[in-house]
């Protein structure tokens, strides 16, 4: 007999992680339903050549407007569409832009998943499993040098590190209390050529190639001195797919436990390019010179420091390495090449 084909729901589907957990979804045969906001302009650019995509019919693949800070939407939605797997990548996911609009953040990151679980308890779906996309800015400040996993204590330092806590824990609070089969990943930092424009590596990588091509005169960033663990977006999505998989619903860190500084990020970046940098001053005054124009290329800005940084992250993903059987396929190397290549791609 036919195997039924399983249906996902992916909120935030048009976003960095949504469009390639589609892919990956789409490889294992899903129907796959993926909630967009409306919008003035277009949104749906990571997605939308999955329409040309082998495995794509109309009879797979649905987008449908809705909005997590939209209770009714969210409850029509599930309701009508019965998912078995529900995976919550939805929200204001800019931890910067959450210190300029504290309450809207805490609406879609936080509210956003109560109404999600919430919506599941009501409809009574004990069947529908729920993935929620939680964050490695729960750590929030932490002792340089160790590594953080699962029985790390939370310490959030932005309302959106503060949002996630909440989901986190309300996750956790539907499983034990409701029987739902609801995960967390606690995902930490993760990059792809589709990453926003605003987050530091894909701003670093941009500014550099227009550098490189005459279009920019200099990147201007903020704290140069942030360490994270950065990996590929393309991998971890396979990880919430095994989340939900998993025997048990349970919470798992996912990262690489390698870890470099934005302004080694920076320099590294350079070198791919041809571009040998040399650092002076301290500061705000800090600044990059390319070695062989001499010209100032990268200096820094207050405008960009937080008021809350998290300035160590680095995970300790041994639990998901041992059960899960998930580890880290791309290096930071790697990506930056990837990055770069698709960068200047544009200009080639
Ligand atoms: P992203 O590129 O910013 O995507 C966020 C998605 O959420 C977009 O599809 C966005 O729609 C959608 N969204 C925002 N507000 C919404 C609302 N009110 N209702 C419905 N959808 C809404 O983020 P990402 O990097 O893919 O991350 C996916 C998830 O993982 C996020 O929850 C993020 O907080 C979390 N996370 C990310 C990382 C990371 O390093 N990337 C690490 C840990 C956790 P638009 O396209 O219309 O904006
Ligand atoms: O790229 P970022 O904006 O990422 P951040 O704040 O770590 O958040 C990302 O990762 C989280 C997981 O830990 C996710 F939950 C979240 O959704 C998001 O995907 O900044 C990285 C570091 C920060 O310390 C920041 O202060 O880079 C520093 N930085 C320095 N100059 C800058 C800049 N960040 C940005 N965005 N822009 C700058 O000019």
């Amino acid at each position: 007999m036919k195997r039924k084909k399983k249906i996902a729901l992916i909120f935030g589907i048009t976003g960095q992680d949504g469009s390639y957990l589609a892919e990956f979804l789409i490889n294992k045969n899903y129907i796959i339903h993926g909630v967009k906001r409306r919008s003035s302009s277009a949104n749906t650019q990571r997605i939308d050549h999955l329409h040309d995509s082998i495995n794509f019919t109309n009879k797979n693949f649905f987008i449908h407007y809705g909005d997590v800070t939209d209770s009714s939407s969210t409850i029509n939605l599930i309701n009508s569409i019965k998912p078995d797997e529900i995976y919550n990548l939805a929200a204001q996911s800019h931890v910067k832009v959450s210190f300029d609009i504290p309450e809207y953040t805490a609406n879609s990151t936080a509210l956003g998943s109560l109404r999600i679980l919430e919506a599941l308890r009501f409809l009574k779906l004990n069947k529908t499993k729920y993935y929620q996309a939680s964050s490695s800015e729960m750590f929030g400040r932490q002792s340089r040098n160790k590594s953080q996993n699962e029985n790390t204590k939370f310490h959030p330092m932005s309302i959106y590190g503060v949002s996630k806590v909440f989901s986190y824990h309300t996750t956790i609070y539907y499983r034990e209390a409701h029987g739902i089969f609801a995960a967390n990943g606690i995902l930490f930092n993760h990059e792809s050529p589709r990453r926003g424009p605003t987050f530091v590596t894909k701003k670093i990588i941009q500014a550099l190639v227009r550098i490189k091509f005459n279009k920019q005169k200099v990147l201007t960033l903020g704290n140069l001195y942030a360490i994270r663990d950065w990996g590929h977006a393309k991998d971890y999505v396979g990880s919430m797919w095994k989340i939900l998989q998993y025997k048990k619903p349970d919470d798992w860190v996912i990262a690489t436990n390698h870890i470099m500084s934005v302004k080694e990020f920076v320099t590294v970046s350079a070198k791919k390019l041809g571009i040998q940098i040399k650092w002076i001053n301290k500061g705000l005054n800090e600044v990059g010179i390319n070695l062989s124009t001499k010209k100032k290329i990268v200096k820094v800005d207050k405008k960009y420091l937080r008021a809350g940084e998290v300035d160590f992250l680095k995970g300790d993903y041994n639990k998901a390495k041992k059960l899960l059987k998930w580890k880290p396929k791309v290096s930071i190397d790697q990506l930056i090449n990837e990055m770069i290549d698709d960068e200047l791609n544009l200009y080639e």
